[in-house]
Order: C-alpha cells, then sequence, then structure tokens
C-alpha cells in the first residue's frame, strides 16, 4: 500500500513536473509564435471605403496632405500594396458585396447612373447577409450605389439591420441632393438633416459603435462620399489649408482630410468602447483618382483635377494601374502582423476572406470568383492568386498574369499593350510586339470570361430608356418668334 501510494506521489509529482513544464513550454510558445498566426473568432469588423481618393493622396503614401490616422493604422498594420479594385464605383462596390466579378450581373460597365433602374440582381448573397446570418450585427453608414429606385435594392433588404447615408452615386455634401432630388435616409425612410455628409458619417459610425451590443460581433460598412466630386469641404476645414491657392486643390485636400479625422474617431470610439483589440480594421478606396474630367461625375468641374495616383499610369475609369490600384491597409492588433504585404488581393477576395475571419459560411453565394487571402493580409503570405481581372466588357478588357498586363481595347478602332508591371509599374513601356504569345493568351483569356459574361445593365438600360419610349417631339412654338 505504501509503495502504492509512494507511487502514486511520484507519479503525481512527475505529473506535476510535467505539466509545469508544458506550461513554461507553451507560455515559451506563445510569446515566441507571431500572435497574428492565430484566428480569433468573429472579430468586430470595420470595412471603411473612400470614394475616388488618389493613390498617392494619402500621408503614408507620400503625399503632403495630412492624414495622422490612417498614417497610424498603416504603421501598425498590414499596407496592401498589391490591393485591386474595379475601375468605378458601383462595379468596385458590387465586386465587395458579392464576391464575384461585375460582369457576372452585368454591372461592368460604367455605374448606375441617377436615372437608373437596375441594380445588383436580387439572387446575389451579399457581404452583410453573409455575417448576418453568421451572427453578427450588420450597419452600414455612407453611400450605396448599387440600386436606388428600387426599394427592394436598398441596404436593408440586403443583409443591413441599419442604413444611414445616401442610395446613389453622387450627392452635393451639403445639401445631400443629386440633381435637386433629396437622397439622404435613416434605413427606409427620407431625412433632413444639415450638415456635411461625412462628418455626419462619422458621428453616426461612432454611435453605433458606442451603442453595440457586445453579445454580437459588430459589421460596420463605413462608406465615405469623400474626395468625390463635388469638390466641397466645411469652411473650418478648408481653412486648415490657407496656403492652397487651388480651389479644387484646396478642397480635395480638406476633404482627405474630413475623412482621416473620422477615421481617427471611429478608432477613438473602438477604445473607447474596449473593441478595438477584438476589431479588424479595413480601408481602402473603391477606385483610383480622377484624372480625366469625363470620369469626375454629374458635377462639372472648372479647372484642374486635383487626385494624384502617381507613379501610376491614369486614373479612375480606366484599367490602368490608375484606376484600379489603390492604397489599402488592413490593422487588428496581435493579428495582422505589421508591414508591407505584397501579395495580389481583388476585392472580389474580400467576402471570401472575411467569411474565413468570421467563421461564416459562403454556402449561399452564387459561384465565387474571390477567394480567401486572409494569409496575404494577415501575415503577407503569398497570395493564392496570380491573376487579376480588371475588368472585361462589350469594348475592352485587361487581364494581369503575374507580372504581365494585357489592356485591350477591342471596340474600333482597337489598341492593344501588353506591360510587364515587375519591370513598369507605371505601364510606359508597351511590349506587344515583342511578345505576341502572351499577348494571344491573355486575349484568349479575355475572350473566354466574355463568353461567360451577362450582358451590361447598363447598355441594356439605355436601349429601353430610348428605343422602347414614345416619340421626343419638338415644339413648334419656339419658331413663333422667327416669324412662323
Ligand atoms: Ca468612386
Amino acid at each position: 500500500m505504501k509503495i502504492s501510494l509512494r507511487f502514486t506521489d511520484q507519479i503525481r509529482a512527475v505529473s506535476r513536473r510535467q505539466a509545469a513544464a508544458a506550461a513554461t513550454t507553451l507560455v515559451a510558445a506563445l510569446m515566441a509564435a507571431p500572435l497574428w498566426a492565430q484566428q480569433a473568432s468573429a472579430p468586430n469588423i470595420i470595412y471603411i471605403v473612400a470614394d475616388d481618393l488618389g493613390y498617392a493622396d494619402t500621408g503614408y503614401q507620400g503625399s503632403t496632405i495630412p492624414t495622422p490616422s490612417l498614417d497610424d493604422l498603416a504603421a501598425s498594420g498590414a499596407e496592401l500594396t498589391n490591393f485591386y479594385v474595379q475601375p468605378m464605383c458601383s462595379p468596385t462596390r458590387a465586386a465587395l458585396m458579392t464576391g464575384r466579378y461585375p460582369l457576372r450581373y452585368g454591372m461592368q460597365t460604367g455605374v448606375i447612373p441617377g436615372a437608373g433602374t437596375y441594380g445588383v440582381p436580387l439572387d446575389e448573397y451579399m457581404l452583410p447577409q453573409m455575417l448576418h446570418d453568421a451572427g453578427y450585427q450588420t450597419a452600414m453608414v455612407g453611400k450605396w450605389h448599387l440600386g436606388h429606385a428600387d426599394a427592394a435594392m436598398w441596404p436593408k433588404q440586403r443583409g443591413f439591420d441599419s442604413f444611414y447615408g445616401a442610395t446613389v452615386g453622387e450627392i452635393d455634401h451639403f445639401t445631400h441632393e443629386s440633381h435637386g432630388v433629396p437622397d439622404w435616409y435613416r434605413d427606409n425612410t427620407p431625412i433632413v438633416e444639415e450638415g456635411y455628409d461625412n462628418i455626419l458619417f462619422g458621428d453616426e459610425a461612432v454611435k453605433v459603435i458606442a451603442g453595440h451590443d457586445p453579445a454580437k460581433p459588430l459589421f460596420l460598412y463605413l462608406a465615405f462620399t469623400a474626395p468625390h466630386t463635388p469638390y466641397q469641404a466645411p469652411q473650418d476645414v478648408l481653412d486648415r489649408f490657407p496656403d492652397i491657392k487651388d480651389p479644387n486643390l484646396q478642397a480635395y485636400t480638406a476633404m482627405v482630410a474630413v475623412v482621416d479625422d473620422q477615421v481617427g474617431r471611429v478608432v477613438k470610439a473602438l477604445d473607447a468602447a474596449g473593441m478595438r483589440d477584438n476589431t479588424l480594421i479595413l480601408f481602402h478606396s473603391d477606385n483610383g483618382g480622377v484624372v480625366n474630367a469625363l470620369f469626375a461625375g454629374d458635377t462639372k468641374v472648372d479647372g484642374g483635377l486635383p487626385a494624384s495616383n502617381a507613379p501610376l499610369r491614369d486614373g479612375k475609369g480606366t484599367l490602368y494601374e490608375g484606376g484600379t490600384k489603390v492604397a489599402a491597409l488592413a490593422n487588428w492588433p496581435n493579428h495582422v502582423q505589421p508591414g508591407k504585404h505584397d501579395g495580389l488581393i481583388h476585392v472580389v477576395d474580400m467576402l471570401p476572406t472575411l467569411a474565413d475571419v468570421a467563421g461564416a459560411s459562403t454556402a449561399k453565394s452564387l459561384p465565387l470568383d474571390g477567394t480567401d487571402v486572409w494569409p496575404v493580409i494577415a501575415t503577407g503570405a503569398a497570395s493564392p492568386r496570380s491573376e487579376i481581372v480588371y475588368n472585361v466588357d462589350p469594348l475592352m478588357g485587361a487581364v494581369r498574369d503575374g507580372d504581365w498586363k494585357l489592356v485591350w481595347k477591342a471596340a474600333l478602332p482597337p489598341k492593344v499593350e501588353l506591360f510587364d508591371l515587375a519591370k513598369d509599374p507605371g505601364e510606359a513601356d508597351d511590349l506587344a510586339a515583342q511578345f505576341p504569345e502572351k499577348v494571344a493568351a491573355l486575349q484568349q483569356r479575355i475572350v473566354a470570361l466574355a463568353a461567360e459574361m451577362a450582358p451590361p445593365q447598363l447598355i441594356l438600360e439605355a436601349i429601353r430608356l430610348t428605343f422602347y419610349a414614345p416619340p421626343v417631339s419638338g415644339d413648334p412654338s419656339v419658331l413663333f418668334g422667327q416669324g412662323d
């Protein structure tokens, strides 16, 4: 019995030693292992989108425009240096919300115009629906631009528990009107409020965070309307930049500063609510800065255009890098490793990536174009994708395969350009004549995608509104003054 007891004691002693050793090993391992390799379950997600922000127009990208809040997030988080979007507003937002290329559902051409009656088809399963199904509180603050003519296409009906903001693509920042028509809502109700839209968005985001029920993770989609035209900013923000004499540049600078101010308020609100350590913040622009007035929007712009996409070529509305590659960052303390993460990411990847992060299911999605790139974002791992589809529509297309990029204007007169982005990120040196086989292969890929695409809803609607409508008659009374 004694022996047995001693033996038991010995076992206990050994067990204690082993347990202590194991604990020491575990602590050492935890201290040595990067925390960012760990997956926390269902963090809060704050997804921030700027509108028409130039690639170069943040402090951390080298601009003189002060963006201290974004710079802090970039310094303590990951800069995503090869982050691609569609070249314009609605298609990028559609790609984000569905995880599918806009060419799949007819959103690949242009943006939804104010008089447009179409939107993202209702059979598309959207990111907020997915996160809501996974137990998230889902809030949207800002610009929607994914269908406004039918309330069935509005955010509350597409998975958001709450919506505050505008449904169309371009509003006056003070009157909240588009072409004189008010476009300002809380949930499904039109409201009238005074104030500069992007500051109101910041106010609302802070309220959503402060009022968040900690029993549920929060998904907040914060989609600013800045620095999209019209170039307007509150006087007190303009007054922070007295040395900028060009009025467009002064207003644009102030608009970027407003966005940065609101991002700073959001981070403070997360700190105050004790949510910061369990919150993934993502930030990027929806397309490149406007460098051609053709793509400035409904507002007539006098004078020079202020955005810079340097050193990238061209800007919004084009398939060159300046239209499609945007400054992007991710920040989540102890989970996103700080640094520059260079793997290829397309905005369609964000839905499956956030499904991974949130423990959500993509089973209800239609076939995804996106892929889970969480390791790229979190640790800078190599990207699982080697291809970027910039866009394909009946007039043009562009794809990237590895470092090779083809830009193909297929409408007459046609133009084909081939670039080696590793050597020539500014797309200055067209190599199409030197590498005809590479050109042919990439053209084949574009044609294959074109064969799968849905007809552009914008073109169908333009035809419907003109060909299937009564004649527009001239008014002969205007001639009366001329003697008739
Ligand atoms: Ca935009």
